[in-house]
This record gives C-alpha cells, sequence and structure tokens, in this order.
C-alpha cells in the first residue's frame, strides 16, 4: 500500500502512545527508520507486520488497532492535503459512500499502483443502507469499521455499523449494515 497508509498508522501511534512505543512498533516489526514515502508503493506486509507488532507491544488486539486506524484515516488525509480528493467524495455520509469507487478511480490516475476496494450500497433509506466491501486485501473489515465512523465524524453524522454478513463461504465480500442520522 501506499506509503500514506503507513504515515497515517504512525501519526497515530506516535499521537496516541508517544514516539517511544512507535520506535518499539516500528523496530519489532522490522522496518527501518527512514521516513515512509507517502506517494511510494510498500509491499502490503510492511503495514500488516506493523499492525501486528503494534498489537503485540501495546496489548491491544490487532482489530482494535485496525478500526482506531480506519477512524483517524479521513482525519489524517484531510489535513495531509487530501482535503480537495476527500471534497470529490461528496457532500454527505451517504453520498460519500455511494461515491468510494469514482474517488479511487480518480487516485488511481496518479497512483498506478493502486490496488483500490470496491464499494456499493443496496436498501437505501433516509436511515440505514447496507455497504459492500470487495478488496484483494484480507482481515480489513475493522478497518473498514473505522472509516465509516471517520467519515460519519468528518460529516456530524451519527452511525452505527453493524458487520452484518463477513466475506467467506459462498460470499466473496463484506457487508455493513448502517444506520445513520444528521446530528441536529
Ligand atoms: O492500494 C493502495 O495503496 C490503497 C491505499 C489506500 C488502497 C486503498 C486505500 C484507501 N482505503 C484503505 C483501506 C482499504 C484497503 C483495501 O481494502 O484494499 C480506504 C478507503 C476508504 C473507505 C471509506 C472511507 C474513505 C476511504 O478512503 C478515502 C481515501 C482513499 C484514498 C486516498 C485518500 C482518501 C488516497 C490518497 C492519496 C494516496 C492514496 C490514497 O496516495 C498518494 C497520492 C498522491 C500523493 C501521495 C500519495
Amino acid at each position: 500500500m501506499y506509503g500514506l497508509v503507513n504515515r497515517a498508522i504512525e501519526d497515530l501511534v506516535r499521537q496516541r502512545y508517544g514516539n517511544d512505543r512507535w520506535e518499539a512498533i516500528r523496530s519489532r516489526a522490522g522496518v527501518d527508520a527512514a521516513p515512509f514515502v507517502s506517494m511510494q508503493a510498500y509491499p502490503d506486509a510492511v503495514t500488516y507486520r506493523l499492525v501486528a507488532a503494534a498489537s503485540e507491544e501495546l496489548g491491544v488486539s490487532a482489530d482494535t488497532l485496525l478500526e482506531a486506524f480506519g477512524q483517524h484515516w479521513t482525519l489524517y488525509t484531510g489535513r495531509q492535503g487530501y482535503g480537495e480528493t476527500l471534497a470529490l467524495g461528496g457532500r454527505s455520509f451517504v453520498e460519500f459512500l455511494q461515491n468510494l469507487d469514482a474517488l479511487h478511480a480518480n487516485v488511481a490516475l496518479s497512483m498506478p499502483q493502486l490496488r483500490p476496494p470496491s464499494f456499493w450500497c443496496t436498501n437505501v433509506t433516509d436511515r440505514s443502507l447496507r455497504l459492500h466491501y470487495r478488496s484483494e486485501r484480507e482481515g480489513l473489515a475493522p478497518m473498514v469499521i473505522g472509516l465509516i465512523k471517520g467519515l460519519g465524524e468528518m460529516f456530524r453524522t451519527d452511525v452505527t455499523v453493524r458487520h452484518a454478513r463477513p466475506r467467506g463461504g459462498s460470499s466473496d465480500h463484506d457487508e455493513f449494515e448502517i444506520e445513520f442520522a444528521a446530528r441536529p
């Protein structure tokens, strides 16, 4: 994944747990001290090793960390100058979820090595929808739950998410049941 993802993980760990813990995690993961370059593609293994090392070092489950990281992502990319990219996603929580494939297609124009997941919505009402998520990567559903919660914060929308149908068996993708209400 692009270095931006690893940088966002680093940012979250440094902010929440301090620089010393980050150094310990980085070294436990066998990642050298050179800074991650945002627009450089790194092997996915680097990201997975960072999450595993953080889980061991902090005594927090990988799923909990992935969710926290997903929640941090929109905040982080917004701050890092991808506000315009995020603005392409739309002006409301639901619009944004419906535009995720278009957003990734736009990012891919300048990031040729992007391997974007695909998202689509069904059963859309004024208070709920079902979000479908298909990725070539394994184990990132908890991150998507955090991403949805982070989007809720960005749009001042109260959100509840349920992992309604995990992938596996007869299903090649994950499904999330989402309820939402704009904050008064
Ligand atoms: O293949 C990749 O490197 C990759 C990187 C990030 C693929 C996807 C993503 C974004 N995605 C990460 C978790 C899912 C990974 C998977 O299942 O394979 C989050 C998608 C998402 C979901 C819900 C809400 C918001 C989301 O993200 C919005 C978004 C998506 C991409 C970017 C920013 C916001 C982005 C921006 C710049 C990037 C890469 C991704 O890279 C650059 C570009 C220019 C200069 C430097 C870096």
